[in-house]
Formats: C-alpha cells, sequence, structure tokens
C-alpha cells in the first residue's frame, strides 16, 4: 500500500527534539527523509543521556525513525555544493537551528529560492519576531515563556513545568501541519514558501484556555472552577488551578487504594453534571442527588473541596482500575493515574501501534512511541533510526555522484 506523502522529498536540518518530531512524523506518512548531520558528530542527541556506552542514545533513536543519515559539512566549500544539489531535489528543508545559523551558512531563504523556487522552507524558532527573536531556546524556555509554566502547579507553590514536551514534540506537530498545508497550497500556485513555528507560540496555542480565563478574571474577579474560590484568593493573573480541570466539569485527582505507598495509586475523577445523580448513588450519598445545596452544578461550586474529599472516602477503597471499571459502568467521566511502566506494559497500546518495539543493530530492542495519528489508507511502519552517516553513500549516489566523487569528497572532509 502507498503512503500519504509518497514522492514528498525532505532534506531534513533538524537536531535535538523540537525538529526531530515534526520529521518524523512526516516520515511516517511516507516522506523521504534524509537527515543531514556533521561527519563525526552528528546530531548532539546521538550522545546525550546514553544508558548504552558508544550507542546512540534513546533520546535520538526515538526521535529519528524512518529517517536516512547523509553527513556534510555545510560550511567546506564542496559540502555546501552537496548541499545545494539536494536544495534542488528536495521538496522541503526543515531546520531549527538558532536564530541566523542558515544564513550564516550561506542559506538564505532567497539563496534557497534561486535554487529551488517550489522549496518550503519549515523553521522552528523559540520567539517570532519581537524582542526575544533571537535568543536560543529549550522545553522549558518556551514552556514558561507561552504561559504554561505560570499556570501550572498549586496556588502555594512557585511556577511548575510539565512532563509533556508541549514546546519541543508540541511545536513539532504544529510545524508539520504547516509544512503539509504549504504542500497543499504549492500544488496551486507552484511556489514554495516559509513556514515558521515558535515555540512560544505552539506552547500559548496550547494554553490557550488560560488566555480566555485571564479575560473572563479581567472582567468578573474570580472564576468559580478555581480551587481558589470561594475562600482564596484571585489575583490580577490567571492562577495556578492545581489539578482543577479546565472545563466547566469540575474535576480532581483522587487518592485510590494503596495511595500510602503507590505513588501513583490515583484516579482523575470529574463530577460532570449529567451523570451526578449516578455518582451520588456509586459513593453512598443518595440524599446529595435531590439536596439543594448539592444537587446543580452551580450550588457545588463552593463545596468542591468537600464533595472531592467525600468522594475520595470512597475511590480510597477501590484500586484505580476497580474504580475506573465501576465508574465507567455508570459513564462517570475518569481516568487512572497510569505510570510509564504502566504504559509500556499496556498490551492495549502494543496492539495498536501507539508503543513500538523496535530493534536497532546496536542497541538491540527498544520501545518506542509510534505515531500517534492513525491513517486508514497510510499506516505508519516505524522503521529503527539511522546510524550517523548511514545513508551518504547511497544518497550521494541517487544525487549522481560517482564513487569516485564520493570518495574525494570524504578525503577533502565534505562529506
Ligand atoms: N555542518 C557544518 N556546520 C553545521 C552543521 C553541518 N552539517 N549542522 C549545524 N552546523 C552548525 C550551524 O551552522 C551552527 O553554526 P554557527 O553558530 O557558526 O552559525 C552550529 O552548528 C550550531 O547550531 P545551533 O546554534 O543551532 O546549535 P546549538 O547547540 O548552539 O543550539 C538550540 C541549540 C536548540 C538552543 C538552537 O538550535 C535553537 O535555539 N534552535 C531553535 C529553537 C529550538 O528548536 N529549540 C528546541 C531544541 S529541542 O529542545
Amino acid at each position: 500500500m502507498g503512503k500519504a506523502l509518497d514522492g514528498v522529498r525532505i532534506l531534513d536540518f533538524t537536531h535535538v527534539q523540537s525538529g526531530p518530531t515534526c520529521t518524523q512524523l512526516l516520515a511516517w506518512f511516507g516522506a523521504d527523509v534524509i537527515k543531514v548531520e556533521r561527519a563525526g558528530a552528528g546530531d548532539i542527541t546521538r550522545e546525550q543521556l546514553r544508558d548504552i556506552p558508544d550507542v546512540d542514545s534513546l533520546y535520538f533513536t526515538m526521535l529519528n525513525h524512518n529517517k536516512r543519515s547523509v553527513t556534510i559539512d555545510t560550511k567546506n566549500p564542496e559540502g555546501k555544493q552537496v548541499l545545494e544539489a539536494l536544495i534542488h531535489q528536495c521538496d522541503v528543508l526543515v531546520e531549527n537551528f538558532a536564530p541566523g545559523a542558515l544564513d550564516r551558512m550561506g542559506f538564505t531563504w532567497e539563496r534557497i529560492q534561486e535554487l529551488n523556487p517550489r522549496m518550503i522552507v519549515a523553521s522552528v524558532k523559540g520567539f517570532g519576531p519581537g524582542p526575544y527573536e533571537d535568543c536560543k531556546v529549550y522545553e522549558n524556555v518556551a514552556q514558561c515563556a507561552g504561559g504554561a509554566a505560570s499556570t501550572t502547579g498549586f496556588d502555594d507553590g512557585p511556577p511548575v513545568v510539565t512532563g509533556a514536551q508541549i514546546g519541543d514534540s508540541g511545536t513539532g506537530l504544529h510545524l508539520a501541519l504547516g509544512i503539509v498545508t504549504a504542500l497543499y497550497q504549492r500544488t496551486q500556485t507552484g511556489r514554495g514558501q516559509r513556514v515558521l513555528a515558535a515555540m512560544q507560540d505552539g506552547v500559548l496555542n496550547l494554553c490557550r484556555v488560560k488566555l480566555r480565563d485571564q479575560q473572563r478574571l479581567e472582567r468578573t474577579g474570580e472564576m468559580k472552577e478555581y480551587p481558589q474560590y470561594p475562600n482564596g484568593q484571585f489575583g490580577e493573573a490567571v492562577p495556578r488551578a492545581g489539578n482543577a480541570s479546565g472545563g466547566g466539569q469540575p474535576g480532581w485527582i483522587l487518592k485510590c487504594k494503596g495511595w500510602e505507598t503507590d505513588p501513583n495509586a490515583y484516579i482523575y475523577f470529574i463530577t460532570q453534571a449529567p451523570v451526578w445523580t449516578k455518582i451520588c448513588n456509586v459513593i453512598g450519598k443518595e440524599e446529595w442527588a435531590t439536596d439543594p445545596d448539592y444537587a446543580t452544578p452551580a450550588a457545588r461550586l463552593p463545596r468542591l473541596k468537600e464533595i472531592f474529599a467525600e468522594i475520595e472516602r470512597w475511590t480510597m477503597t477501590k484500586s484505580k482500575f476497580e474504580a475506573m471499571q465501576i465508574l465507567n459502568k455508570y459513564d462517570i467521566p475518569c481516568g487512572p493515574i497510569l505510570s510509564m511502566k504502566e504504559i509500556a506494559e499496556e498490551p492495549s497500546l502494543r496492539k495498536t501501534g501507539t508503543i513500538v518495539e523496535v530493534d536497532h543493530p546496536k542497541r538491540g530492542k527498544y520501545l518506542t512511541v509510534g505515531n500517534p495519528i492513525k491513517l486508514s489508507d497510510s499506516p505508519t511502519e516505524v522503521k529503527r533510526s539511522p546510524l550517523l552517516g548511514e545513508h551518504t553513500d547511497e544518497v550521494m549516489a541517487e544525487l549522481g555522484y560517482s564513487p569516485e566523487q564520493i570518495s574525494a569528497l570524504r578525503t577533502a572532509g565534505a562529506i
């Protein structure tokens, strides 16, 4: 079966996490992704957080599946020529260098357009145009600058970053959408264009509900679904909401049986209005279903702490999975707090290809997260990440270089 992006060639100049997640997705959808790395070194993540000496790290392998790797010294004049040949042949150049690095290499937007007017040049940067546009940015910087950290954590504690890589992988996803959109527009215009996904913008996009709340706060001075209501204080900016659910259906994380020894024996419980009577019946507080102090969402808001404490008395008598099973029977929305160990061992995630076991010639078998986006006509087959420069000769031959030329370029340090 063909793949959705069959025939699309990506010149992948990405490194670390944000860019590589984008090009990995494109590779999973069938694009030919040619990753350009520096000879002898490669993407810095190959050697970061290594768990096996001299073997590509899981950091690298889990972000670079289904790609080919070529080594080119793009600061060497002959290396530049090879890169130019690639620009002629490819549809998209994706990069996430520090601001200005591509220009310093001599590959400005104007130069790239000259070489290939159909080329789409897609970039991840930390910030868009403005006071911080020249800054280098990593994940947690983006989480802080995009509004996530100030709104995460508990009211009495400092800002907190989340384990979900919304700055890196989140921006990679945004960029991938920008690229396929630009490819689509190119079918009409015949022209390439620049695509920019700034990490601050990507994080803010994912924090959209908090900007909503900022404006609600400014108008009304309080937000009733926040834990600060009714006894705490609201300031000028959206406060940290602990585990309160962002929407109109109050939720909280509650202890389950075994919480004293298991740090993940918890469940997320949502007191969704349409199933309130069922919740009351399950936890043995039938009278709350009709009591005017508890019967309506508005009446419950100032009593949420007390209500969740009562529900927790019930959840603490059940394991998180038992509670989930019982609550699901009554359509009560809830979710167990799953550890990475539990997720890695979950058979249903293996079955859908969301968790995949991959074999690597140097590392052996390891687990990775497969493509979270499932296309019925373009199923993803996860293939191991390339060794550094594994495909240099193959790609050079496709570009028309003879074995003698390849060997001369290697001697000159260009590839
Ligand atoms: N041949 C020759 N030179 C190469 C090369 C190659 N194949 N590949 C890269 N280089 C050079 C670049 O041209 C650059 O050189 P100059 O500084 O002389 O212009 C140099 O390598 C380093 O690039 P860099 O500045 O991007 O790398 P860094 O490690 O210093 O910074 C990072 C890393 C991530 C902070 C920065 O790239 C950045 O801010 N990127 C944009 C935001 C982003 O994606 N951040 C998320 C990263 S994932 O957490």
